[in-house]
Protein backbone atom coordinates (compact mmCIF):
# COMPACT_ATOMS: atom_id res chain seq x y z
CA UNK A 1 0.00 0.00 0.00
CA UNK A 2 1.35 3.44 -0.86
CA UNK A 3 -0.02 6.56 0.05
CA UNK A 4 0.93 10.31 -1.33
CA UNK A 5 0.04 12.74 1.11
CA UNK A 6 -0.38 16.34 -0.15
CA UNK A 7 1.05 18.82 2.78
CA UNK A 8 3.48 18.33 5.04
CA UNK A 9 1.69 20.73 7.82
CA UNK A 10 0.28 20.26 12.14
CA UNK A 11 -1.36 17.40 10.55
CA UNK A 12 -0.40 15.85 7.08
CA UNK A 13 3.08 15.48 8.44
CA UNK A 14 2.18 13.19 11.38
CA UNK A 15 -0.46 11.79 10.21
CA UNK A 16 1.84 10.68 7.44
CA UNK A 17 4.51 9.97 10.13
CA UNK A 18 2.25 8.16 12.04
CA UNK A 19 0.83 5.74 8.70
CA UNK A 20 4.40 4.77 8.15
CA UNK A 21 4.90 3.38 11.21
CA UNK A 22 2.04 1.11 10.68
CA UNK A 23 3.34 0.18 7.47
CA UNK A 24 2.06 2.07 4.71
CA UNK A 25 4.69 3.32 1.81
CA UNK A 26 4.53 7.43 2.14
CA UNK A 27 5.07 9.74 0.09
CA UNK A 28 4.86 13.20 2.01
CA UNK A 29 4.67 16.01 -0.46
CA UNK A 30 4.70 19.85 0.39
CA UNK A 31 5.54 23.06 -2.09
CA UNK A 32 8.06 24.39 0.40
CA UNK A 33 11.98 22.53 -0.52
CA UNK A 34 12.88 23.44 3.10
CA UNK A 35 9.98 21.56 4.61
CA UNK A 36 11.03 18.73 2.29
CA UNK A 37 14.56 18.78 2.89
CA UNK A 38 14.26 18.50 6.80
CA UNK A 39 11.71 15.93 6.73
CA UNK A 40 14.21 14.19 4.46
CA UNK A 41 16.51 14.21 6.49
CA UNK A 42 14.39 13.18 9.74
CA UNK A 43 14.43 16.76 11.08
CA UNK A 44 10.88 17.75 12.54
CA UNK A 45 9.62 21.22 10.76
CA UNK A 46 6.91 21.82 13.37
CA UNK A 47 6.54 21.46 17.26
CA UNK A 48 4.85 18.34 18.59
CA UNK A 49 5.98 16.33 21.46
CA UNK A 50 7.19 13.19 20.82
CA UNK A 51 7.05 13.32 16.92
CA UNK A 52 10.69 14.27 16.47
CA UNK A 53 12.01 10.43 17.34
CA UNK A 54 9.09 8.91 15.04
CA UNK A 55 10.39 11.10 11.75
CA UNK A 56 13.78 9.84 12.47
CA UNK A 57 12.82 6.24 12.59
CA UNK A 58 10.34 6.04 9.66
CA UNK A 59 12.70 8.45 7.13
CA UNK A 60 16.00 5.38 8.04
CA UNK A 61 13.45 2.84 7.31
CA UNK A 62 12.45 3.91 4.14
CA UNK A 63 8.90 4.27 5.16
CA UNK A 64 8.60 7.86 4.74
CA UNK A 65 10.22 10.00 1.89
CA UNK A 66 9.35 13.76 1.19
CA UNK A 67 9.10 15.48 -2.27
CA UNK A 68 8.03 18.60 -3.99
CA UNK A 69 5.92 16.44 -6.38
CA UNK A 70 3.57 13.65 -5.76
CA UNK A 71 4.37 10.02 -6.88
CA UNK A 72 2.12 7.41 -8.30
CA UNK A 73 0.17 6.17 -5.34
CA UNK A 74 -2.92 3.77 -4.10
CA UNK A 75 -4.46 6.51 -2.26
CA UNK A 76 -3.50 10.45 -1.59
CA UNK A 77 -4.56 12.80 1.12
CA UNK A 78 -5.22 16.41 0.87
CA UNK A 79 -4.02 18.06 4.05
CA UNK A 80 -3.25 21.37 2.94
CA UNK A 81 -4.51 24.93 4.88
CA UNK A 82 -7.85 26.41 4.04
CA UNK A 83 -7.42 29.53 5.42
CA UNK A 84 -9.73 32.40 4.69
CA UNK A 85 -9.59 35.57 2.58
CA UNK A 86 -9.72 39.41 3.81
CA UNK A 87 -13.74 38.92 4.21
CA UNK A 88 -13.92 35.95 5.83
CA UNK A 89 -15.10 34.17 3.35
CA UNK A 90 -12.76 30.92 2.45
CA UNK A 91 -10.18 29.96 0.65
CA UNK A 92 -10.52 26.28 -0.94
CA UNK A 93 -7.47 27.16 -3.68
CA UNK A 94 -4.63 25.11 -1.96
CA UNK A 95 -7.22 21.88 -1.79
CA UNK A 96 -7.86 22.98 -5.29
CA UNK A 97 -4.27 22.80 -6.45
CA UNK A 98 -3.06 19.77 -4.45
CA UNK A 99 -6.17 18.02 -6.37
CA UNK A 100 -4.98 19.64 -9.56
CA UNK A 101 -1.24 17.80 -8.90
CA UNK A 102 -2.72 14.51 -8.32
CA UNK A 103 -5.54 14.22 -10.99
CA UNK A 104 -3.04 12.82 -13.79
CA UNK A 105 -1.75 10.50 -11.54
CA UNK A 106 -5.24 8.84 -10.59
CA UNK A 107 -6.08 5.02 -11.97
CA UNK A 108 -9.10 2.70 -11.47
CA UNK A 109 -9.20 1.44 -7.79
CA UNK A 110 -7.65 4.42 -6.14
CA UNK A 111 -8.49 6.54 -2.96
CA UNK A 112 -8.70 10.34 -2.60
CA UNK A 113 -9.36 11.69 0.62
CA UNK A 114 -9.90 15.48 1.35
CA UNK A 115 -8.73 16.16 5.23
CA UNK A 116 -8.58 19.74 5.36
CA UNK A 117 -10.89 21.82 7.13
CA UNK A 118 -13.29 22.31 4.32
CA UNK A 119 -16.81 24.13 3.48
CA UNK A 120 -19.37 22.19 3.23
CA UNK A 121 -19.81 21.16 -0.77
CA UNK A 122 -15.66 20.90 -1.08
CA UNK A 123 -15.55 17.02 -1.35
CA UNK A 124 -18.30 17.38 -3.97
CA UNK A 125 -16.70 20.77 -6.37
CA UNK A 126 -13.41 18.40 -6.26
CA UNK A 127 -15.32 15.36 -7.47
CA UNK A 128 -16.64 17.93 -10.32
CA UNK A 129 -13.25 18.74 -10.84
CA UNK A 130 -11.58 15.20 -11.18
CA UNK A 131 -14.33 14.05 -13.28
CA UNK A 132 -14.02 16.89 -15.18
CA UNK A 133 -10.65 16.40 -16.70
CA UNK A 134 -10.66 12.56 -16.26
CA UNK A 135 -14.49 11.31 -17.05
CA UNK A 136 -13.06 7.73 -17.81
CA UNK A 137 -12.43 7.54 -13.66
CA UNK A 138 -16.41 8.30 -12.59
CA UNK A 139 -17.74 5.30 -10.63
CA UNK A 140 -13.92 3.86 -11.10
CA UNK A 141 -12.24 5.71 -7.92
CA UNK A 142 -12.95 6.22 -4.31
CA UNK A 143 -13.75 9.44 -2.61
CA UNK A 144 -14.46 10.33 0.84
CA UNK A 145 -13.85 13.65 3.23
CA UNK A 146 -12.36 12.81 6.60
CA UNK A 147 -11.76 15.35 8.83
CA UNK A 148 -8.60 15.86 11.94
CA UNK A 149 -9.63 16.13 15.61
CA UNK A 150 -6.16 16.06 17.32
CA UNK A 151 -5.52 18.30 19.60
CA UNK A 152 -1.99 19.59 19.01
CA UNK A 153 0.30 19.01 21.67
CA UNK A 154 -1.32 15.65 22.20
CA UNK A 155 -1.17 14.34 18.46
CA UNK A 156 0.10 11.19 18.84
CA UNK A 157 -2.20 9.50 21.22
CA UNK A 158 -5.54 11.53 19.42
CA UNK A 159 -4.24 10.34 15.63
CA UNK A 160 -4.82 6.85 16.92
CA UNK A 161 -6.80 7.11 19.35
CA UNK A 162 -9.94 9.69 18.67
CA UNK A 163 -13.08 8.45 17.21
CA UNK A 164 -12.92 9.84 13.20
CA UNK A 165 -15.88 10.56 11.12
CA UNK A 166 -15.78 9.52 7.45
CA UNK A 167 -17.93 10.58 4.82
CA UNK A 168 -17.39 8.62 1.57
CA UNK A 169 -19.29 9.60 -1.84
CA UNK A 170 -20.82 6.41 -1.87
CA UNK A 171 -20.76 3.06 0.73
CA UNK A 172 -18.38 2.08 -1.43
CA UNK A 173 -15.77 4.95 -0.94
CA UNK A 174 -16.57 5.15 2.57
CA UNK A 175 -15.97 1.43 3.06
CA UNK A 176 -12.53 1.91 1.24
CA UNK A 177 -11.90 5.51 3.62
CA UNK A 178 -12.54 3.07 6.51
CA UNK A 179 -10.41 0.14 5.23
CA UNK A 180 -7.27 2.54 5.33
CA UNK A 181 -7.88 4.57 8.36
CA UNK A 182 -8.47 1.19 10.31
CA UNK A 183 -4.78 0.54 9.41
CA UNK A 184 -3.75 2.98 12.49
CA UNK A 185 -6.86 4.12 14.06
CA UNK A 186 -7.90 2.73 17.29
CA UNK A 187 -11.39 4.65 17.75
CA UNK A 188 -14.41 4.26 16.17
CA UNK A 189 -14.48 4.64 12.17
CA UNK A 190 -18.22 6.65 11.84
CA UNK A 191 -20.31 6.38 8.37
CA UNK A 192 -21.69 9.07 6.80
CA UNK A 193 -21.71 11.23 3.62
CA UNK A 194 -19.43 14.12 2.34
CA UNK A 195 -21.54 16.96 3.31
CA UNK A 196 -21.99 15.99 6.52
CA UNK A 197 -18.21 14.69 7.33
CA UNK A 198 -17.57 18.41 6.42
CA UNK A 199 -20.37 20.17 8.32
CA UNK A 200 -19.13 18.09 11.49
CA UNK A 201 -15.53 19.40 11.26
CA UNK A 202 -16.97 22.44 11.63
CA UNK A 203 -19.71 21.99 13.78
CA UNK A 204 -17.40 20.72 16.71
CA UNK A 205 -14.88 23.87 16.12
CA UNK A 206 -18.32 26.06 16.22
CA UNK A 207 -19.35 24.46 19.41
CA UNK A 208 -16.23 25.42 21.28
CA UNK A 209 -16.42 28.78 20.45
CA UNK A 210 -19.66 29.26 21.10
CA UNK A 211 -18.98 27.93 24.42
CA UNK A 212 -15.79 29.87 25.15
CA UNK A 213 -17.47 32.84 24.13
CA UNK A 214 -20.16 32.46 26.70
CA UNK A 215 -17.32 32.16 29.12
CA UNK A 216 -15.99 35.18 28.04
CA UNK A 217 -19.38 36.95 28.22
CA UNK A 218 -20.38 36.60 31.40
CA UNK A 219 -16.72 37.60 32.48
CA UNK A 220 -17.45 41.32 31.12
CA UNK A 221 -20.70 41.43 32.90
CA UNK A 222 -18.83 40.29 36.34
CA UNK A 223 -15.84 42.55 35.89
CA UNK A 224 -18.99 45.24 35.49
CA UNK A 225 -20.56 43.39 38.54
CA UNK A 226 -17.48 43.30 40.50
CA UNK A 227 -18.13 39.63 41.07
CA UNK A 228 -15.33 36.62 40.51
CA UNK A 229 -15.87 34.99 37.45
CA UNK A 230 -13.80 31.96 38.29
CA UNK A 231 -15.36 31.21 41.30
CA UNK A 232 -18.84 32.03 39.96
CA UNK A 233 -18.67 29.18 36.89
CA UNK A 234 -16.99 26.66 39.40
CA UNK A 235 -19.70 27.09 41.69
CA UNK A 236 -22.17 27.13 38.37
CA UNK A 237 -20.61 24.10 37.04
CA UNK A 238 -21.76 22.32 40.49
CA UNK A 239 -24.89 21.64 38.40
CA UNK A 240 -25.06 17.95 37.33
CA UNK A 241 -26.17 19.70 33.78
CA UNK A 242 -24.09 22.54 33.39
CA UNK A 243 -20.48 22.82 31.82
CA UNK A 244 -18.99 26.34 31.43
CA UNK A 245 -15.99 26.12 30.23
CA UNK A 246 -13.09 29.25 30.87
CA UNK A 247 -12.77 32.86 30.25
CA UNK A 248 -9.21 33.41 28.45
CA UNK A 249 -8.17 36.85 26.59
CA UNK A 250 -9.33 35.58 23.31
CA UNK A 251 -9.37 32.61 21.47
CA UNK A 252 -6.29 31.77 19.32
CA UNK A 253 -4.76 28.94 16.97
CA UNK A 254 -5.61 27.98 12.96
CA UNK A 255 -8.79 26.07 14.32
CA UNK A 256 -11.32 27.49 16.54
CA UNK A 257 -11.12 31.28 15.46
CA UNK A 258 -11.31 30.05 11.69
CA UNK A 259 -14.03 27.33 10.59
CA UNK A 260 -16.98 28.99 12.46
CA UNK A 261 -16.37 31.42 9.63
CA UNK A 262 -16.59 28.85 7.00
CA UNK A 263 -20.29 28.46 8.02
CA UNK A 264 -20.76 32.44 8.76
CA UNK A 265 -20.12 33.34 5.28
CA UNK A 266 -22.34 30.83 3.25
CA UNK A 267 -25.07 30.57 6.04
CA UNK A 268 -24.59 34.25 6.81
CA UNK A 269 -28.75 34.69 7.97
CA UNK A 270 -29.20 31.75 9.80
CA UNK A 271 -25.65 30.88 11.91
CA UNK A 272 -26.44 33.67 14.77
CA UNK A 273 -24.72 32.59 17.64
CA UNK A 274 -22.04 31.01 15.50
CA UNK A 275 -21.07 35.01 13.95
CA UNK A 276 -22.05 36.89 17.60
CA UNK A 277 -19.52 34.09 19.94
CA UNK A 278 -17.10 34.90 17.12
CA UNK A 279 -17.71 38.45 17.73
CA UNK A 280 -17.21 37.99 21.37
CA UNK A 281 -14.25 36.05 21.90
CA UNK A 282 -12.20 38.58 18.90
CA UNK A 283 -13.68 41.76 21.06
CA UNK A 284 -12.33 40.19 24.31
CA UNK A 285 -8.95 40.65 23.13
CA UNK A 286 -9.04 44.15 22.42
CA UNK A 287 -10.77 44.64 25.77
CA UNK A 288 -8.43 43.30 27.85
CA UNK A 289 -5.50 45.49 26.00
CA UNK A 290 -7.65 48.38 27.27
CA UNK A 291 -7.95 46.84 30.38
CA UNK A 292 -3.89 47.20 31.07
CA UNK A 293 -3.53 50.71 29.24
CA UNK A 294 -6.48 51.97 31.43
CA UNK A 295 -4.39 50.58 35.05
CA UNK A 296 -1.25 52.20 32.87
CA UNK A 297 -3.03 55.61 33.28
CA UNK A 298 -4.51 54.81 37.03
CA UNK A 299 -0.92 53.99 37.87
CA UNK A 300 0.74 57.16 36.46
CA UNK A 301 -1.62 59.53 37.81
CA UNK A 302 -1.58 57.96 41.34
CA UNK A 303 2.22 57.46 41.32
CA UNK A 304 3.57 59.64 38.96
CA UNK A 305 5.92 57.61 37.19
CA UNK A 306 5.38 55.30 34.20
CA UNK A 307 4.66 51.58 35.51
CA UNK A 308 6.63 48.34 34.39
CA UNK A 309 4.25 46.17 33.39
CA UNK A 310 4.84 42.32 32.59
CA UNK A 311 2.90 40.80 30.35
CA UNK A 312 2.82 37.32 30.80
CA UNK A 313 2.54 34.99 28.22
CA UNK A 314 2.13 34.88 24.06
CA UNK A 315 1.20 31.09 23.35
CA UNK A 316 -2.23 30.72 22.20
CA UNK A 317 -3.31 28.42 24.87
CA UNK A 318 -1.32 27.28 28.25
CA UNK A 319 2.02 25.05 28.20
CA UNK A 320 2.57 25.23 24.69
CA UNK A 321 5.09 27.33 22.65
CA UNK A 322 3.06 27.67 19.51
CA UNK A 323 2.26 31.89 19.55
CA UNK A 324 -0.26 31.37 15.88
CA UNK A 325 -3.00 33.75 15.81
CA UNK A 326 -2.57 34.37 19.67
CA UNK A 327 -4.31 37.14 21.50
CA UNK A 328 -1.80 37.30 23.81
CA UNK A 329 0.69 38.69 21.15
CA UNK A 330 -1.79 40.78 19.59
CA UNK A 331 -2.73 42.25 23.40
CA UNK A 332 1.10 42.68 24.17
CA UNK A 333 1.84 44.34 20.61
CA UNK A 334 -1.11 46.57 21.32
CA UNK A 335 -0.35 47.44 24.88
CA UNK A 336 3.61 48.68 23.21
CA UNK A 337 2.45 50.18 20.80
CA UNK A 338 0.56 52.63 22.83
CA UNK A 339 3.18 53.13 24.98
CA UNK A 340 6.16 53.95 22.90
CA UNK A 341 7.67 50.07 23.87
CA UNK A 342 8.40 51.52 26.91
CA UNK A 343 8.78 49.20 30.41
CA UNK A 344 7.04 46.71 29.21
CA UNK A 345 8.87 43.37 30.04
CA UNK A 346 7.53 40.50 27.77
CA UNK A 347 7.22 36.79 29.23
CA UNK A 348 7.32 33.56 27.47
CA UNK A 349 8.34 30.63 29.43
CA UNK A 350 8.36 28.00 26.42
CA UNK A 351 10.12 29.81 24.19
CA UNK A 352 13.79 30.67 23.84
CA UNK A 353 13.49 33.89 22.03
CA UNK A 354 11.31 35.84 19.25
CA UNK A 355 12.16 37.83 16.42
CA UNK A 356 9.57 40.58 17.28
CA UNK A 357 9.84 40.38 21.24
CA UNK A 358 12.57 40.86 23.58
CA UNK A 359 11.60 38.13 26.28
CA UNK A 360 12.27 38.37 29.76
CA UNK A 361 12.50 35.37 32.36
CA UNK A 362 8.66 34.82 33.76
CA UNK A 363 10.08 35.02 37.34
CA UNK A 364 12.35 38.70 37.00
CA UNK A 365 9.44 40.15 35.64
CA UNK A 366 7.06 39.21 37.94
CA UNK A 367 9.13 40.70 40.33
CA UNK A 368 10.30 43.99 38.61
CA UNK A 369 6.45 44.77 37.33
CA UNK A 370 4.26 47.03 39.13
CA UNK A 371 1.35 45.94 37.03
CA UNK A 372 1.49 41.92 36.25
CA UNK A 373 -0.96 41.35 33.41
CA UNK A 374 -1.27 37.05 33.09
CA UNK A 375 -2.47 36.81 29.67
CA UNK A 376 -1.86 32.55 29.22
CA UNK A 377 -2.52 30.35 32.16
CA UNK A 378 0.99 28.82 31.83
CA UNK A 379 1.61 25.98 35.12
CA UNK A 380 4.78 27.38 35.98
CA UNK A 381 3.11 31.03 36.50
CA UNK A 382 0.97 29.05 39.18
CA UNK A 383 3.88 28.92 41.87
CA UNK A 384 4.11 32.43 41.65
CA UNK A 385 3.68 34.36 45.14
CA UNK A 386 0.66 36.13 45.22
CA UNK A 387 1.97 39.78 46.00
CA UNK A 388 -0.58 42.47 47.20
CA UNK A 389 1.45 45.60 46.54
CA UNK A 390 1.34 44.37 42.63
CA UNK A 391 -1.55 45.43 40.54
CA UNK A 392 -2.21 42.09 39.03
CA UNK A 393 -4.75 41.93 35.88
CA UNK A 394 -5.43 37.72 35.90
CA UNK A 395 -7.48 37.62 32.53
CA UNK A 396 -6.76 33.56 31.96
CA UNK A 397 -7.49 32.74 35.93
CA UNK A 398 -3.59 32.60 37.26
CA UNK A 399 -5.32 32.79 40.76
CA UNK A 400 -8.76 30.93 40.57
CA UNK A 401 -9.65 28.96 43.72
N1 LIG B 1 -9.82 28.47 25.21
C1 LIG B 1 -10.45 29.30 26.15
N2 LIG B 1 -11.20 28.72 27.12
C2 LIG B 1 -11.35 27.38 27.23
C3 LIG B 1 -10.73 26.53 26.27
C4 LIG B 1 -9.98 27.11 25.26
O1 LIG B 1 -10.33 30.52 26.09
O2 LIG B 1 -12.03 26.94 28.17
C5 LIG B 1 -9.00 29.07 24.14
C6 LIG B 1 -7.53 28.64 24.18
O3 LIG B 1 -6.79 29.42 25.10
C7 LIG B 1 -7.11 28.87 22.74
C8 LIG B 1 -8.39 28.55 21.95
O4 LIG B 1 -9.44 28.58 22.89
O5 LIG B 1 -6.76 30.21 22.52
C9 LIG B 1 -8.36 27.22 21.24
O6 LIG B 1 -7.80 26.21 22.06
P1 LIG B 1 -8.42 24.75 22.20
O7 LIG B 1 -7.60 23.97 23.15
O8 LIG B 1 -9.86 24.86 22.53
O9 LIG B 1 -8.38 24.14 20.72
P2 LIG B 1 -7.22 23.98 19.57
O10 LIG B 1 -7.37 25.13 18.61
O11 LIG B 1 -5.87 23.71 20.13
O12 LIG B 1 -7.73 22.62 18.87
C10 LIG B 1 -9.08 22.53 18.38
C11 LIG B 1 -9.71 21.24 18.91
N3 LIG B 1 -11.14 21.27 18.67
C12 LIG B 1 -12.06 21.09 19.67
O13 LIG B 1 -11.73 20.94 20.83
C13 LIG B 1 -13.49 21.07 19.27
C14 LIG B 1 -9.06 20.04 18.24
O14 LIG B 1 -9.70 18.83 18.62
C15 LIG B 1 -9.13 20.19 16.70
O15 LIG B 1 -8.51 19.10 16.04
C16 LIG B 1 -8.39 21.46 16.34
O16 LIG B 1 -9.06 22.57 16.96
C17 LIG B 1 -8.40 21.59 14.82
O17 LIG B 1 -7.35 21.30 14.19
O18 LIG B 1 -9.45 21.89 14.24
Amino acid sequence: MKACFMGLGYIGLPTAIIAAKHGIQIIGVDINPKVVEMTNQGELHIIEPGMQELLQEVVTTGQLKASTTPEVSDAYFMVVPTPFKGNHEPDISYVEAATRAVIPLLKEGDLYVIESTSPVGTTDKMCDLIFGLRPELRDKIYIAYCPERVLPGNVIYELVHNDRVIGGLNEASTDKAIEFYSKFVQGTLHRTNCKTAEMCKLTENSSRDVQIAFANELSLICDKAGINVWELINLANKHPRVNILQPGCGVGGHCIAVDPYFITAEFPMESKIISTAREINNYKAFWCAEKVQNAMLKFELEYHRKPIIAMMGLAFKPDIDDLREAPAKYITTKVMQSCNNADILVVEPNVQEHNVFKLTDYKEAYEKADIVVFLVAHSVFKSLPHNDRKVILDFCGIYKK
